[in-house]
């Protein structure tokens, strides 16, 4: 047969060529392999638990393209490309497991943009960089010498043609590639692209290169959009504005804190219908009920958050600001400048602290809560992690350590707690029950989204309770005032029916739902002082204020009111982040464009007045985020 007759001489000449062909490529293929590799490392370096097989996906895409440019490039600037991409992403990897071993965190443009604020007290750059971390440069300088040795073998002498159709296609094939591991991110976590509430989980879902190329253009398209100078008129329209809406002043309560402790407890999804509410005989939140009772309690407190969840809700506590139209405030912001409360009454000789039993750089809290001039930040490292129930670190351990931190504090001082363990999604219910001494019976709920969520608030209201009453039993309550109040919703919106049916709830509407946004917040006063029950319809932005009146604050630049002092009629007027709005007798929905009637639950028309309140609302939002954009607080007059 014509085809079974080898010809000897074509085989040869393809052996020949094979071998040169793979020759041709060596330089590619040796440093795809060698920083594939480095990448594989630094995740199991930085979290061997948290770095799984997952992660040679994304860091595949990417490499993929990156490598395809090296086509375009001949001969030893193809190599020169190379060594120069690795060195690139060599030094990248150093400073980011260099960081992470202070911060606990991923680099960020931002973070780098304030490094003055990254460096502790205790900490130098030699500190946190060890020897080993120099074996990721270990094969450029093996590897530099070496191609300069054997320049001759690597001709890669390929047809441009054929160079940039091999471009074309890796090029669209990390992009694909890439395009799907985004998907997968946005499909789970919407909001995380933009918000970065978690940094590793997110390099750990997309990878270390395109986790910086995503930061980065975060970055710049936030510089880029308020690169912009903002025109001097529309600096002192809301520099007017904010100093007419300063309620800091008012007579009630004035100076009540005045040289006393401030101890803020902000809890993790304290929804207000649990608050007074039994179940199958038991109440929920017996001992919140009890310190409710003791204290000034806000039955209409609306939480305000946006993307930036627990840290929106921190963010309008200590700042009464509002939270970033897109992505996170603790983050976008994490660099300007803040007249917080921490600032406030560190400027008084308060000793300031954050206390958080997680992870420092989620939400990027070790970066911002320099930014807020908080004198000390413990976070997960400050803490023995003896006991886990839901997310990490047990409240109850959590509020444990907390206390033995605070009774060494010098006095007086401004203690801001986060709790944890009634975190979404609740699912720890063996930890709950495990630590809980009365155990709740959810009934029919059990194991539903909502039956887990009681018995998780009903284990974290025992280490409130026990916590709130050492803090009485030692003294500490005559000399402090205590503000507790929930960060935002436990049900979220898919989940509503579960609750509605809970409450026997048979029409919701938009008003209903909103209804349900309230939160608890309580201030307690040395010796139960001024208990009762407020119904001003007001929120997290109002706090603040609020505050700043009690502890002679004086603060001209803040978005909410002090709900105690309030004089257009009982309420403050209650701004959401997509622009609803509430001023306790008519609540503005935005997403319908429609008005309710608080009262009746009917819908209400428009009238001139509302429409005013309306546009008063994105107003107010609009100078909020010019302000935040605009870095304002840095140049307003104090
Ligand atoms: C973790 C915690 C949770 O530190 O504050 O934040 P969340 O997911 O509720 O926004
Ligand atoms: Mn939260």
């Amino acid at each position: 047969m014509r085809f079974s007759v080898v010809n000897r001489d074509y085989v040869s000449n393809e052996t020949r060529r094979i071998p040169l062909k793979i020759l041709n490529y060596i330089d590619i293929i040796l440093f795809f392999i060698i920083l594939f590799l480095k990448l594989v490392t630094y995740g199991r370096e930085i979290s061997p638990e948290y770095f799984d097989s997952s992660v040679t996906k994304p860091i595949f895409a990417s490499l993929l393209v990156i490598f395809s440019f090296s086509f375009l490039f001949k001969g030893k600037r193809r190599t020169a490309y190379l060594i120069i991409i690795d060195l690139i992403i060599s030094l990248i990897l150093i400073s980011d497991i260099a960081y992470f071993r202070y911060n606990k965190d991923i680099i960020t443009v931002s973070a780098v943009q304030t490094a003055k604020l990254l460096v502790g007290v205790k900490s130098s750059v030699a500190d946190v960089l060890s020897i080993k971390d120099f074996l990721y440069l270990l094969d450029i300088i093996i590897l530099v010498p070496v191609f300069i040795y054997f320049k001759s073998i690597n001709k890669n002498s390929i047809k441009l043609k054929f160079r940039l159709i091999l471009f074309l296609i890796i090029l669209a094939l990390g992009v694909g590639l890439d395009i799907k591991v985004f998907h997968e991110v946005n499909v789970e976590q919407p909001t995380l692209l933009t918000a970065m509430s978690n940094r590793i989980y997110l390099t750990k879902m997309i990878g270390n290169l395109n986790f910086h190329v995503v930061d980065a253009y975060n970055f710049t398209s936030t510089k880029v959009k308020n690169s912009k100078k903002l025109p001097e008129k529309r600096k002192s329209a809301i520099s007017n504005y904010l100093q007419n809406n300063n309620s800091v002043g008012g007579i009630k309560f004035k100076s009540e804190g005045s040289g006393k402790n401030l101890i803020m407890i902000q809890v993790e999804a304290l929804q207000g219908f649990v608050v007074n509410k039994s179940i199958n005989g038991k109440e929920i939140t017996p001992n919140l009920n009890k310190w409710v009772n003791k204290s000034l309690y806000f039955d209409n407190y609306f939480y305000q958050v946006a993307q930036g969840n627990t840290s929106d809700a921190e963010f309008m506590s200590l700042n009464s600001l509002y939270p970033a139209q897109s992505g996170a405030a603790y983050y976008t912001y994490a660099g300007n400048t803040f007249d917080s409360i921490p600032k406030a009454l560190g400027e008084k000789g308060y000793y300031t602290a954050a206390l958080h039993g997680y992870s420092e750089g989620f939400w990027n809290r070790n970066v911002m809560y320099k930014s807020e001039k908080f004198d000390d930040f413990y976070g997960q490292t400050s803490y023995k992690n003896n006991q886990t129930v839901g997310m990490g670190l047990s409240d109850e351990s959590f509020l444990n350590q907390s206390l033995e931190k605070m009774k060494t504090f010098k006095q007086p001082y401004f203690s801001f707690l986060i709790t944890l363990s009634s975190h979404y999604p609740f699912n720890d219910t063996d930890g709950y029950e495990k630590y809980t001494t009365d155990k709740l019976d959810v009934g029919e709920y059990k194991n539903t989204l909502l039956g887990n969520y009681l018995e998780g608030i009903h284990y974290t209201d025992e280490e409130l309770g026990k916590f709130l009453d050492k803090l009485d039993k030692e003294g500490i309550t005559k000399n402090s005032i205590i503000v507790l109040y929930g960060d935002h919703f436990a049900i979220p919106k898919e989940n509503i029916n579960q609750l509605y049916s809970f409450e026997g709830i048979k029409d919701p509407t938009d008003l209903t739902w909103y209804e349900y946004q309230k939160v608890p917040m309580f201030i307690h006063f040395p010796d139960d002082n001024h208990k009762g029950v407020n119904h001003a319809y007001s929120g997290q932005m109002d706090l603040y204020p609020t505050i700043a009146n009690m502890y002679n604050i004086d603060n001209k630049y803040m978005f909410g009111r002090d709900v105690l002092n309030v004089n257009d009629g009982d309420s403050t007027n209650v701004t959401f982040r997509n622009g609803s709005f509430t001023d306790g007798n008519v609540f503005y929905v935005s997403w319908t464009n429609t008005y309710y009637d608080i009262k009746t639950g009917k819908k209400v028309k428009e009238t001139p007045e509302l429409k005013k309140k309306k546009e008063a609302a994105t107003t107010k939002l609009e100078y909020s985020d010019d302000l935040l954009n605009h870095n304002l607080l840095k140049s307003f007059p104090k």
